[in-house]
């Protein structure tokens, strides 16, 4: 059911008490199932029935990345495998990949959340919805091709990549609705024009955008390019994929899909709880998943929850956009940067297209930020003196507005390597001893 009122839009005590009440069986499902699980609890001294309350869940261990990896490929499962009927991975950055396995009744709660996500979006049945997304082990191209085939709309499954055939489809199937990360659309965005393809003027009104961090500046950069609302998706390959968190018409947050997924946020220092509205690292449990429940699984994503009254009448606890990952924070002078701080400071500049890295170096003992950024055609071409200009007018906005001085290189246009999937921001050169 794609708008399914009845639970998105219940009583915070309610949807609660309904928390607990799966909370406590999932406690007991993997306790009964997955040998690590049933070991930790032990050690930590909590059984299902010691479960009272919501703010019971604090006193379960959490469950950390190493902890699949250590468990790879099935560790974790709590069925058989033949009872599983689908395994999306993710390779992460390093190390060996951590595995989704879903049963049947998963995938269809998969559906369910992908459906409700894409309805927010003002996505409906008789969309053509075009998916680039990459498909394969990956959650982003199954999971979309999933909920908007519940859904019952006229699903394009293109994949990521080959961009100009992309904008064919957009134009020949009047494409309404596209699934991409927000940095491949901008390269859609980026290459159409190119083609003299106005993507303004087609039937294209939205896009539902996720699996990498963007800022506000970032979605208003997409929506006037494309001339499209851009919606945002939020999941995770060890929760399912996308469909853990999705916004709505008033753009003012990500409801979390709290009869599927109990949301906190924690000091990612000290592990505490913090109160709602405070930023954090936020932590996950699935309510209902069978095939591989999670157990307050720390995301390293840092965000803050809140509750208020939505327009959209979802009673649903909201988060905020991912400000970053405490795993890509870097330290420069003594101060913690994000790479979003650099992009909304970025977007502030006329002079520059939204095409970036970061590159991080060590001088002496000290990191050293180099923000290399794509000039526009016409500063470009009106050389150095101008490139100097718009390079220190940078560097003053960003010591201006976080303290820190970094080197920024304006670099011509078409320099950074396009994406299609998640973009690459951030480039470690720094000796590995000092990462
Ligand atoms: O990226 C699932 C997904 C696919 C989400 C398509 C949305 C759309 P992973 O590859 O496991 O799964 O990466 C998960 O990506 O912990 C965040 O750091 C980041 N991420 C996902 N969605 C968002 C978002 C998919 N909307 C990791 N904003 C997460 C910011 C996001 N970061």
């Amino acid at each position: 059911m794609p708008w399914n009122k009845k639970s998105e839009c219940m009583p915070v005590a309610q949807i609660q008490a309904l928390q607990v009440e799966k909370l406590k069986e999932t406690v007991e499902w993997v306790t009964k199932r997955v040998p690590f699980y049933k070991k930790n609890f032990k050690e930590a001294g909590i059984k299902a029935a010691d479960i009272k309350g919501i703010e019971d869940v604090a006193k379960l261990p959490f469950t950390v990345k190493n902890d699949l990896r250590d468990n790879y490929p099935f560790g974790l499962c709590a069925v058989p495998l033949k009872d599983v009927v689908r395994v999306h991975a993710s390779s992460g950055t390093t190390g060996k990949p951590i595995t989704g396995p879903y049963t049947a009744d998963d995938l269809d709660q998969w559906g369910e959340c992908m459906a409700r996500n894409f309805h927010a979006a003002g996505v409906r049945p008789e969309h053509v919805v075009q998916n680039a997304y990459g498909y394969g082990l990956f959650t982003g191209g199954l999971g979309f091709h999933q909920g908007a085939t519940t859904m019952g709309c006229t699903v394009v499954p293109t994949s990521s990549g080959l961009t100009e055939r992309q904008i064919t489809i957009l134009k020949d199937f009047g494409t309404n609705v596209l699934f991409s990360t927000p940095s491949y659309a901008l390269t859609i965005a980026e290459r159409a024009e190119e083609l003299k393809v106005d993507l303004k003027k087609l039937p294209l009104s939205i896009g539902i955008f996720g699996a990498e961090p963007w800022t506000a500046g970032m979605r208003a950069e997409i929506e006037a390019r494309m001339g499209i609302k851009a919606m945002e998706a939020y999941g995770l390959t060890e929760l399912g994929g996308p469909g853990v968190g999705f916004d709505c018409e008033a753009q003012s947050g990500i409801h979390i899909n709290e009869d599927y997924y109990l949301a906190e946020v924690v000091d990612p220092i000290t592990l505490e709880p913090v109160p709602l509205g405070e930023k954090g690292e936020l932590i996950f449990t699935s309510l209902r998943r069978r095939a591989m429940p999670m157990i307050r699984y720390r995301t390293k994503d840092i965000t803050r929850l809140y509750r208020e009254k939505c327009a959209c009448g979802r009673t649903f606890v909201k988060m905020d956009k991912i400000f970053g990952r405490t795993d890509d924070m870097l330290i420069i002078s003594g101060v913690n940067v994000f790479p979003s701080q650099i992009e909304s400071l970025l977007l502030d500049i006329e002079e520059v297209e939204p095409q970036y890295r970061m590159l991080v170096r060590k001088k002496g003992y000290l990191d050293q930020l180099v923000v290399q950024v794509e000039a526009k055609q016409e500063v470009y071409a009106a050389g150095d003196r101008k490139k100097f200009e718009v390079e220190a007018k940078i560097m003053a906005h960003i010591k201006g507005n976080m303290g820190i001085s970094v080197e920024v290189n304006l670099v011509e246009p078409k320099f950074i390597a396009r994406s299609e999937g998640k973009a690459l921001r951030v480039v470690d050169e720094r000796p590995k001893q000092f990462r």
